[in-house]
């Protein structure tokens, strides 16, 4: 007999084969309230499940006794308790590498979409405003030759380094737990706290993960240090930022700008004052989100599940 497992996301038909060749797959395009407790009830008797952002915890572990292994489509797993799981002996994977540079990608047009007011912008030259405004009242500000502070130097951090050295002639200041040696040799990375990389930078890019240690790890404190001319950028997770330390900071001038990816509720609440800001560019938690990258990410959290259910060591296996 095939083991079961749930596949809670969308994925392309090509990963959904890829799976039903070996295993026993009930497929959920998404999880909603009519779907909900159909999935409850199919993972009494799963052993792998597969998707994005369900929070796994000893709640849900708890109903499901069969577990053997949770595969992320996505680099991040914030969702997982990984503790609960190993305590259980049940398997954790991700999806890093494949979505770097299309990340990275986003996060460059985040970036110059704030600095130079593009969707704002747009929106002006759609609505007839072009000729009715000054000139000078568009302007936004230069992204070449500034300094980029970079905070979480993984591989996505690096490929944004990348563009940002080799396309902008920008200087690149960077925290991480750890020194990103080939960032530093092949973009002139340079490692500095967080204090002087705030103080210095003129566009600051947060990228870390999600982790007890770094929720929050953005708020009056960070903001105040920052320069006033300063553009913040978030693709890491909502929750790394303290959400009413930025709006007020961007409402009182503490700093610029903003481009977010990412929000501490999602889909974001149609009242956040960020959302009525035109110095805001936002993105519904997209940075991976095209085709080719998405169907690379779930090809790998597929084959992660299959090498578990196997019994072999899945390739992203975490913890
Ligand atoms: C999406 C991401 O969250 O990989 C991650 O950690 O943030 C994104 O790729 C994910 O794919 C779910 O939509």
């Amino acid at each position: 007999m095939k083991p079961k497992v749930v596949v809670y996301k969308k994925v392309d038909k090509k990963v959904l084969e890829f799976l039903q060749n070996t295993l026993d797959v009930t497929y959920f395009e998404d999880l909603d309230p009519q779907t909900y407790p159909i999935f409850r009830e199919k993972l009494k008797t799963a052993e792998g499940i597969l998707g994005a952002g369900l929070k796994v915890d000893k709640g849900l572990l708890d109903q499901a006794p069969h577990l053997k292994i949770v595969c992320n489509t996505s680099v991040g797993y914030d969702n997982l308790d990984l503790a609960a799981m190993t305590e259980r002996k049940v398997m954790a994977t991700n999806t890093p590498g494949v979505l770097n540079d299309t990340v990275a990608d986003a996060i460059f047009g985040l970036l110059l979409s704030t600095a130079r007011r593009i969707p704002e912008l747009d929106h002006q030259v759609k609505i007839g405003q072009w000729g009715t405004i000054p000139d000078e009242e568009w302007y936004g500000v230069d992204v070449h030759h500034k300094v980029l502070g970079i905070v979480g130097m993984g591989g996505i951090g690096a490929d944004i380094a990348k563009r940002a050295h080799y396309g902008f002639d920008m200087k690149i200041l960077y925290h991480n737990r750890s020194h990103n040696k080939e960032a530093e040799q092949k973009y002139q990375a340079t490692y500095c706290s967080l204090e002087e990389l705030l103080q210095q930078s003129d566009f600051v890019c947060l990228m870390t993960p999600l982790t007890p240690e770094t929720e929050k790890m953005f708020g009056k404190r960070e903001f105040a240090l920052m320069k006033k001319t300063a553009i913040f950028i978030n693709g890491s997770r909502g929750k790394t930022v303290d959400e009413q330390a930025l709006i007020q900071a961007l409402q009182t001038g503490e700093i610029l700008a903003a481009g977010l990816d990412v929000f501490v509720q999602e889909p974001v609440q149609k009242d956040n004052p960020l959302l009525n800001m035109n110095n805001v560019v936002t993105l519904p938690h997209i940075g991976s989100a095209t085709n080719e990258t998405r169907i690379k990410m779930a090809m790998l959290a597929a084959e992660n599940l299959v090498a578990g259910l196997r019994g072999e060591t899945p390739p992203n296996l975490l913890g």
